[in-house]
């Protein structure tokens, strides 16, 4: 089937910064706070005094050339996610499902170390670990949260998910995950 006119996207290119986890030239940036992610620590109070003596810090950012949101496209991104604790909680990202849930992704990891964590709305959970080079793939139907569980060193990952995947945030939100990340003595524990 020949695409209608309108249907055809140029192909372009896109510069990544690989080391900083950025995009020079993005069309779209988002920032998140430590005051972006109440609600989702375990120890609320350490996160209110993040927020007021640690001076908001950054929590992760995420840099987009968007693609049109239509079947058939392929959404990309560049992420940031700092080192740090809230307590003993390692720094996450919010985490979803995809509004469309059977749509998978894969996340390729360029710098640092972690876990993507993932779970069905069934149960299941899964944490898999993120370090430069390796690539994990997120079926469809997991929700997935990153975690940097690294003390010194940002989690920078490449993303590639179906363009028309969307996010949904709200139940993650009320449930969060069966599992959480914590650095105690200078190890990592998930419990
Ligand atoms: C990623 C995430 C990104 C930020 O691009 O959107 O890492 O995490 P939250 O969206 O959970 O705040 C992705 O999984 N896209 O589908
Ligand atoms: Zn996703």
């Amino acid at each position: 089937m020949t695409p209608s006119t309108t249907a055809l996207l140029k192909p372009f290119g896109v510069a990544l910064e690989l080391d900083t986890g950025r995009m020079p030239e993005p069309r779209n940036h988002l920032v998140r706070r430590a005051s972006d992610l109440r609600g989702y620590y375990a120890d609320a109070a350490a996160l209110e005094r993040l927020i007021a003596d640690g001076g908001d810090p950054v929590h992760y950012e995420v840099f987009e050339v968007p693609v049109p949101n239509q079947p058939g496209h392929l959404m990309y991104c560049i992420s940031t996610l700092q080192p740090g604790v809230v307590g003993e909680e390692c720094f996450f990202t919010k985490g979803h499902y995809h509004a469309v849930p059977g749509t998978a992704e894969v996340y390729l990891c360029l710098r640092g170390e972690g876990y993507l964590v993932m779970k069905t709305a069934e149960g299941a959970f899964a944490a898999e670990r993120m370090t430069r080079g390796r690539m994990v793939y997120v079926p469809p139907h997991w929700a997935h949260r990153s975690v940097n569980t690294s003390p010194d060193e940002p989690l920078v990952s490449f993303c590639v998910y179906p363009a028309e995947a969307g996010h949904n945030y709200g139940d993650i939100a009320v449930e969060g995950f069966p599992k959480r990340v914590y650095r105690r003595d200078g190890r990592c524990v998930i419990e």
